[in-house]
């Protein structure tokens, strides 16, 4: 659909979860906002004042009562006219309130249509939209947290700093251009080299801080692995604080990947439990430990995990990919053990007693990358990382093209693109289609 069509109609929608609550709200966005509010409470609310009102559909029958709020274009979080009528968290009253609405001339809204009108009308920039999403799917304190420093326009305001010293540069080398003279060439060579690089360093800072951001959007995937019986299933009880995963002293007990999410020093961690590797085993064990196999290699930190004390048989199949951590559980029947000094960190611990589990906890999150020292950390999507990479990329061309000025300042112009790409002030209609697509409805 064109933009200017998308605009012209109003929306409605339930922004509260589905289900019963205290409260349940309908938002409202768009031109025929006033008309419709009159149509239902007969009478337009006074803008941005909690009004206590009736809402009747159209043959005048009382829906339900509750407070009206009207926010007048463009003072709206999407700049339209707005309504927001909040009323008793029923789905029944809910879904009649909507019909009400849609009959007074509305329709519903699309996922995520009402943050796509405040990005069209400028409200916010494409990667703030990103981050309310991000800040309602928050899984962990330290990700909302992030989340919210994005919506704020702080990682928008890092990536327009850089576009705007990209457009100083191109500007000057432009500029340069029309006096091919030796001398001017040169000092421009120097001065353009200087501040190339301060632009390539600070991308490399936001990048770093952006990757870290990614670590909190989507979780990290920890898997342990072993043989039967070396304690698995207690380990991922032991981190997660309850008894989720079945233990027994028969090898063999878990034959399904188990998932738990928990959160270690803020940062959300998909923990799985998997079925123990040996090699004979009846069908249901074999389908078992097919799915471990599965499981780690999509793993971000494998825990392998052996018996303290016990001999250490190899472990074959584990991905190259993901960082491993050696864990030698059961230390409490070892007391004079101690772990391998080894490529991967040895760790001995008790998921019996809880020894060794601070030092594990801080392995696997230094394991994934993450380095938080309470600096910025950006919320980032893939989106962001790829846009910022390719801008990388381009800058390094640039530097490598340091006596053809017009190459150079192509370069720079092409990074300026891939950089817009992220607060979408050069973002096609389909790209913007597939991010809001993701949205809750009533957002
Ligand atoms: N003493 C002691 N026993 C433990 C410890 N961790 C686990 N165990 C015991 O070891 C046995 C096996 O534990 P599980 O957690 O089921 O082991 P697993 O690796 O998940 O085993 P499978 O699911 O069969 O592959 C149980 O009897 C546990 O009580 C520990 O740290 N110390
Ligand atoms: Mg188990």
């Amino acid at each position: 659909m064109p933009r200017d069509e998308v605009a012209r109609q109003t929306i409605a929608a339930v922004a509260t979860p589905v289900g019963r609550g205290g409260i349940g709200i309908v938002r409202l966005s768009g031109p025929e906002v006033p008309a419709i509010a009159k149509a239902l409470l007969g009478r337009l609310p006074k803008p941005r004042y909690a009004t206590f009102a009736s809402f009747r559909d159209r043959r005048g029958e009382l829906i339900d009562e509750g407070i009206a709020l009207f926010f007048p274009a463009p003072h709206s979080y999407t700049g339209e006219s707005v309504l927001e009528l909040q009323g008793h968290g029923g789905p029944v009253v809910m879904q009649a309130l909507l019909s009400a609405c849609v009959e007074a001339g509305a329709r519903p809204a699309e996922p995520g249509e009402f943050t796509r009108r405040a990005f069209l009308e400028g409200k916010l920039d494409l990667a703030q939209a990103e981050a309310v999403a991000d800040l309602i799917d928050a899984a962990s304190r330290e990700a909302a947290r992030s989340a919210l420093r994005s919506l704020s326009g702080e990682f928008s305001a890092a990536v327009n700093s850089l576009v705007a010293r990209l457009t100083e540069l191109r500007a000057l080398t432009e500029a340069m251009l029309d006096f091919p003279e030796e001398d001017v060439d040169s000092l421009h060579h120097d001065d353009a080299a200087g501040r190339l690089a301060g632009v390539r360093a600070d991308l490399a800072d936001l990048v770093a801080k952006s990757r870290q951001g990614k670590l909190l959007a989507t979780g990290i995937r920890v898997v342990i692995a072993g043989r039967p019986n070396v304690g698995k299933s207690s380990l991922l009880n032991r981190l997660a604080g309850e008894e989720r995963a079945i233990v027994t002293s028969v090898a063999g007990t878990t034959r399904d990947a188990l998932r738990e999410p928990v959160e270690i020093g803020g940062v959300p961690i998909i923990l799985v439990d998997t079925a123990g590797l040996r090699a004979s085993a009846d069908e249901i064990e074999r389908l078992g430990m097919e799915r471990t196999r599965r499981e780690l290699a999509s793993a971000d930190v494998v825990l392998a995990v052996f018996e303290a004390g016990s001999t250490v048989e190899p472990l074959e199949n584990l991905p190259a990919g993901a960082a491993r951590i050696d864990i030698f559980n059961k230390v409490d029947l070892a007391p004079r053990f101690q772990a391998p000094e080894g490529p991967h960190a040895g760790i001995a611990v008790s998921a019996k007693t809880g020894a060794g589990m601070d030092t594990l906890r801080s392995a696997i999150l230094r394991a994934a990358g993450w380095s938080s020292t309470g600096e910025t950390v950006f919320l980032a999507r893939e989106r962001h990382l790829n846009a910022l990479g390719r801008a990388g990329l381009h800058l390094e061309a640039a530097k490598r093209e340091n006596r053809r000025w017009e190459f150079f300042a192509e370069e720079l112009r092409l990074a300026q693109v891939a950089l817009g790409e992220i607060t979408g002030e050069l973002t096609a209609d389909d790209l913007l289609g597939e991010i809001f697509a993701r949205f809750c409805i009533g957002k």
